[in-house]
């Protein structure tokens, strides 16, 4: 008994070390908690060097949104409103890794999140100084709230000094292109 309970700690920190691996979250995982509307929504990540296209995005529940990138090295990260740049401290965030690095055209691959309720998702590229040049975006902006507003949020990041990457690669999906001219 005593080397079984031995045995069942090695295992807990064996799998510790594997769930710190960067995971994501499928559709079909998502489609257990909402329905899938089959709308996808695309958005230009890397537009004029740092900004995203559409960076104001209306979307239902259900709705997949899914970012294209242009080079460089860019990538997705949640914040909340008030502190752009930097993760949600919940530990939360969607965040898609640096796995989109292109010299030319677009990345071959694409990250997805499903949206599951109507809540503002803000968010922003943690690349160099990205996200202080204004590459941030939202989700469901409640446009009858102008203190809540992308152009605020906008100014917030300026005012940072550094963005923070996540610490783990979470909460959407990595997948090969299927939508090449999405977006453009
Ligand atoms: C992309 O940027 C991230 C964050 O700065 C960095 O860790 C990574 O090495 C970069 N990748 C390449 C290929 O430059
Ligand atoms: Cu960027």
């Amino acid at each position: 008994m005593h080397s079984f309970g031995t045995f069942t700690i090695l295992s807990l920190a064996a799998a510790a070390t594997i769930s710190a691996a960067p995971t994501a979250t499928t559709a079909e995982e998502a489609s257990n908690t909402v329905t899938l509307t089959g709308v996808t929504h695309s958005v230009i990540a890397g537009l004029g060097h740092s900004l995203f296209d559409p960076d104001n995005v209306v979307a239902d529940i259900g709705d997949v949104v899914e970012w294209h990138f242009l080079p460089q090295n860019h990538s997705i990260a949640q914040s909340n409103f008030a502190e752009p740049c930097q993760p949600l401290s919940d530990g939360t965030s969607f965040f898609s890794g640096f796995n989109f690095v292109t010299q030319q055209n677009q990345a071959p691959d694409v990250f997805q999140i499903v949206v599951k309720d109507k809540n503002p998702i803000w968010y922003y590229c943690p690349g160099q100084i990205h996200c202080q040049e204004g590459m941030v975006g939202v989700i469901n902006q409640q446009f009858d709230n102008p203190d809540f507003s992308l152009s605020k949020y906008k100014e917030l990041a300026a005012e940072t000094r550094i963005s923070i990457v996540p610490p783990v690669q979470q909460g959407g999906d990595v997948i090969a292109n299927p939508n090449p001219l999405g977006g453009f």
